[in-house]
């Protein structure tokens, strides 16, 4: 069984293009992950199909209300099992490659997109398992957090990735940044291609990146350390 990945969105069109193409869909189409997006309108209250509400205790900002969303994630527990129920929100635990590769490995994942001022927090507190944020920063919503989890997570799968695109080599694993890379034509605007990557000498051309990438990852340490 693939590994199955549900995300529960208000704004599904946001998530739909950015897990469609290249990478996103080539995993998809191979049949090693399951990528649904659910409409959480169809979960709504009423005539309206109300998913937000007031907030107790006043002020501005609507709140997501819990009704819709716990029905949603039963009606989805009850067809499988969950590993992790992950709700996006800028202060959850900051995303990095080390969580990334963690769900690549773990069984199904459902995500949750908040809105607005966020959901009500009993979910939080007796059915959301993580809380992952992206950054530093503050988004409309977590569709777009999501859709930046679920490429980090999908692109690790085992079998998503081929030889030439291994996963291996990304910047992050093993903590350091990856090696500038070239392609044709070999000069442009009088800048020209590191010689040594035409040399045709693999042993040299492979030590060579190991150096680019100690001196690329040092000198982003420095450059943080200035901040
Ligand atoms: Cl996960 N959600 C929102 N709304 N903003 C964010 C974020 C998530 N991560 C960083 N900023």
């Amino acid at each position: 069984m693939p590994m199955r990945i549900d995300i529960i969105s208000a704004i599904p069109e946001l998530l739909r293009s950015p897990l469609s193409h290249s990478i996103m869909q080539r995993a998809q189409d191979k049949g090693l992950v399951e990528i649904n997006i659910i409409n959480l309108r169809e979960y709504g209250l009423g005539p309206h199909r109300q998913i937000d509400d007031y907030q107790y205790g006043g002020g501005a900002g609507m709140v997501m209300m819990i009704e819709p969303l716990f029905k949603c994630i039963d009606a989805l527990k009850a067809e499988r099992e969950y590993e992790h129920i992950i709700y996006m929100t800028p202060d959850g635990d900051l995303l990095n490659q080390a969580l990334s590769n963690r769900l690549s490995i773990s069984g199904n994942i459902m995500i949750l997109c908040g809105h607005y001022k966020g959901i009500d927090d009993r979910l939080r507190e007796h059915v959301i398992t993580m809380e992952v944020s992206i950054g530093e920063y503050v988004l409309s919503g977590g569709e777009l957090a999501a859709a930046v989890l679920v490429d980090s997570v999908a692109r690790l799968i085992p079998g998503v990735l081929n030889d030439s695109t291994s996963a291996l080599f990304d910047s992050f694993q093993d903590d350091l940044i990856a090696p500038p890379v070239y392609t044709r034509p070999e000069e442009f605007n009088g800048w020209s291609v590191p010689k040594i990557l035409l040399s045709g000498h693999d042993k040299n051309i492979l030590d060579w990146r190991s150096e680019q990438s100690l001196e690329r990852t040092m000198k982003r340490k420095n450059d943080l350390k200035g901040d």
